[in-house]
């Protein structure tokens, strides 16, 4: 089942996608491990446009597929919900149109307690910080990257955020493909996440941290 979920996302049948979930779901295989299958998936799609055996379009119909997997799996993970830990600013950087990753952080991030604003992606530094002052109860801000060429707006972002003044008032996340603890450093965020689940367990801990 998970080999037939697999292929259908590296493969984009977006048709098959929506039954082949259900019928995992049905046989009792874990939410988590479906989602992770269809992670692999898209790392093969990745592996296969590095190699030039597939295109921009095939990517964006393998990545449409999973999209539309993950909408069912949606209910598995709100567990929790509501806004015990406060807002939850997300966005991916100017430059930058890949969006499954952030949307899995804002899909964990809310089931784990947090009210999540999503600014979507392509977001300009400007909008990250109107987002934070329109909205004082947000403790963290998330920012996600996929390109090796927008973690310099990665950099900026943090940098603008800083230069406003709201560093006290927000703790900075950062992830995707490209970003490292190291990065994450450098460009002075306070924390660095390989993944989603561990984001939201980070997010609880951060927000439980700021300086107020
Ligand atoms: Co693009 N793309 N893409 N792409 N794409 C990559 C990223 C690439 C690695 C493929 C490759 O060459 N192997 C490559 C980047 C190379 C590089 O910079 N080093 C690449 C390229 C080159 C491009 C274009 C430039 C191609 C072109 O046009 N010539 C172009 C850029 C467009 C732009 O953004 N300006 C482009 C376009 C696209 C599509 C639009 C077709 C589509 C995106 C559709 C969408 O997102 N709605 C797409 C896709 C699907 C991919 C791959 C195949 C899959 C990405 C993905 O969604 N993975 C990708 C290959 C790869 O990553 N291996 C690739 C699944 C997702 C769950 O993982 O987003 O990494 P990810 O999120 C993870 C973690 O990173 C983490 O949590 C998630 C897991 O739990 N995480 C965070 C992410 N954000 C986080 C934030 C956090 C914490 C954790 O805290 C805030």
């Amino acid at each position: 089942m998970l080999e037939e979920i697999e292929r259908i996302v590296e493969y984009g049948i977006l048709k098959d996608i929506e039954e082949a979930v259900r019928g995992a779901l049905e046989e009792g295989i874990t939410a988590t491990a479906v989602l992770d299958t269809m992670i692999n998936a898209l790392v093969k799609v990745g592996e296969r446009y590095q190699r030039k055996e597939i295109f921009v379009p095939d990517m964006l119909i393998s990545a449409m597929t999973m999209q539309r997997g993950v909408g069912i799996l949606k209910p598995f993970f709100a567990a929790e919900g509501g806004s015990r830990y406060g807002k939850y600013i997300i966005g991916t950087v100017r430059g930058d149109l890949h969006d499954i990753g952030k949307n899995l952080v804002s899909m964990m991030v809310s089931a784990a307690g947090f009210e999540v604003i999503d600014l979507g992606v392509d977001v300009p530094p400007e909008k990250f910080i109107e987002a934070i002052k329109e909205n004082p109860d947000c403790r963290v801000v998330g920012i996600s990257a996929l390109l090796t060429t927008t973690l310099e707006a990665m950099r900026k972002t943090v940098q603008a955020i800083t230069e406003a003044g709201l560093r006290s008032r927000v703790k900075i996340m950062v992830g995707g493909t490209p970003v490292t603890q190291a990065f994450a450093e450098k460009i002075g965020a306070d924390a660095y996440t390989p993944n989603a689940a561990e984001a939201a367990l980070k997010a609880r801990e951060l927000a439980g941290q700021r300086e107020d």
